[in-house]
């Protein structure tokens, strides 16, 4: 850190318990997991993931600079002069399903960006009910990714942010999505173990899903996307959560010796399918990365079925 000027810094998370939740100023976004709980301030927004411990807990990110917030249609965000941090939820019913849901909400994302001064998207979340019902091209994942897609358009084409897209298991038809961007734009990182997610072969769906595998900002920091245990594009180990976890692991490795091997990460948000314990994944984590303070372990549906568990995490 200490070689980085504090004006090239970029957001890095931190991690609290939600109980008393008050957000210092320098604070761009929020977000707080668990069941639903009034938030008073316009920062924070609620993913109903359960957390592997009860009280709640919420991902902080600060910047240095002077806050000011803001409404722009149906996005909420928090910006400084060199990074933005955007929330926008939307109702599928109102959108007449996922898919068109995933187009309104990028189409409007892409038209936001094209107008403010932190153009460039750098890292997304996307959490959606119920992700792996429906068959073959109509499961609701590659649905959300061909929304995704035609919203986006062509222009970002290999140059997509880091990304993550999970399932809730709330019944909520409520597409969320939360985003950081910049005044400087990332750069993109892909991982040799993997396919560029979006040059997935068709049989993945109608449309490949729209992510780098990992962001480099100016402050050194990567942003790596949700990863799990997919190889090419193939997944590995079907339902064996720690022979994914080690893939998983593998490829986090690959792609911090992409950017220099270097990286140190201070915590990492684990998304675990319901049925499996929190605490044995957590503690295989920080056997595996022992600089890595904070395990956030969130139960979640990930986008392909047989796929147990994913992690991302920011190196610095
Ligand atoms: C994968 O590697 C696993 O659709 O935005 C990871 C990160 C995954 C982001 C997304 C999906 C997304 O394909 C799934």
């Amino acid at each position: 850190m200490s070689a980085c000027p504090a004006s090239l810094r970029g957001p890095l998370p931190e991690y609290r318990d939600a109980g008393d939740l008050r957000l210092e100023g320098d604070v761009l976004g929020a977000v707080v997991y668990g069941p639903a709980r009034g938030a008073d301030d316009p920062r924070i927004i609620n993913v109903n993931l359960q957390p592997g411990r009860s009280s709640g807990s919420a991902e902080i990110w600060r910047v240095p600079g002077t806050i000011a917030t803001g409404r722009d249609g149906m996005i909420r965000f928090a910006a400084t002069e060199a990074h933005l941090f955007g929330m926008l939820e939307i109702d599928e019913r109102e959108q007449g399903g996922i898919e068109a849901a995933a187009e309104a909400a990028y189409r409007a994302v892409a038209a936001f960006h094209r107008r403010v001064a932190q153009p460039h998207l750098l890292r997304m979340w996307n959490y959606l009910d119920a992700i792996n019902e429906g068959e073959g091209d109509f499961e609701r994942y590659r649905q959300f990714c061909l929304g995704r897609a035609k919203g986006l358009g062509e222009p970002l084409l290999g140059r997509y942010p880091a990304g993550t897209a999970i399932g809730r298991k709330d019944g909520v038809p409520l597409l969320q999505v939360y985003w950081l961007a910049g005044r400087s734009p990332g750069r993109p990182v892909e991982n040799p173990r993997q396919l560029q997610a979006w040059r997935y072969p068709r049989r993945y769906g109608p449309a490949p899903p729209s992510f780098s595998r990992a962001m480099l900002l100016d402050g050194g920091e990567l942003m790596v996307s949700g990863t799990a245990s997919i190889v090419g594009h193939d997944s590995c180990h079907a339902d064996n959560l720690f022979a994914q976890l080690d893939e998983t692991l593998e490829n986090l490795r690959e792609l911090f010796r992409m950017v220099d091997g270097a990286r140190r990460v201070n915590g990492m948000k684990v998304y675990v399918r319901p049925g499996h314990a929190a605490e044995p994944v957590a503690e295989a984590i920080r056997r595996a990365l022992p600089a890595c303070s904070e395990v956030l372990v969130l139960e979640a549906d990930i986008c392909r079925e047989e796929l147990l568990i994913e992690v991302e995490c920011v190196g610095f």
